[in-house]
């Protein structure tokens, strides 16, 4: 979907929720993206305020049904941390599911649109994103956004070759060209 079009579904969703109830959640994409170019990402637990215990998954880009389990919101600490596999280029979404697995039975994904509304996502600080959860469906839950919380760290730091690695590129690539003939 093209912004424009999604600007006039959105639009269109709006006009539809003040007619029909006030109670309708209107979401945007709560979308994290990558601010850079190789950038490398860490994810930081802060906390949680929940009854109900869920789990929060990073969502594999390269491999579906691969997600990549970093902790329950009753078994993290503050501070608590994960470097994600690989880099990220800009634009890139990081996607993350939170499941709960304790209390009630549901799931949320920052890659589907109709749960778009239990994230809260503050980019004010694009290469450190802090997002928040409300672990029951909306518009039942009470909107708090702190049943799980973490922040996504970019380090957008360019990775400068030594001197000898890139003499070893060199003749990596000398090779390469010499077998090509
Ligand atoms: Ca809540
Ligand atoms: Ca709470």
């Amino acid at each position: 979907m093209n912004k424009a079009y999604a600007t006039m579904v959105m639009a269109g969703i709006c006009g539809a929720a003040s007619m029909a109830s006030a109670s309708i959640a209107i979401t945007e994409d709560p979308g994290i993206i990558s601010p850079c170019d190789g950038a490398q990402v860490e994810v930081i637990w802060i906390g949680s305020d929940a009854g109900y215990t869920g789990e929060l998954s990073w969502v594999n880009p390269l491999e579906a049904g691969s997600n990549i389990t970093l902790w329950t919101n009753h078994s993290a600490s503050a501070g608590d941390s994960f470097v994600l596999p690989g880099t990220f280029a800009q634009g890139q979404r990081i996607d993350f599911v939170y499941e709960i697995i304790s209390g009630g039975i549901d799931i949320f994904s920052t890659a589907n649109e109709s749960d778009w509304g239990q994230f809260s996502v503050d980019a004010t600080d694009p290469s450190n994103v802090i997002v928040g959860i409300e672990d029951i469906r909306l518009p039942g839950g009470d909107s708090d956004f702190n049943d799980a919380q973490f922040r996504v760290e970019f380090d957008c730091t360019p990775n400068v070759p030594a001197p000898g690695a890139m003499a070893l590129l060199g003749a990596g690539g000398l090779m390469m060209g010499r077998r090509r003939r």
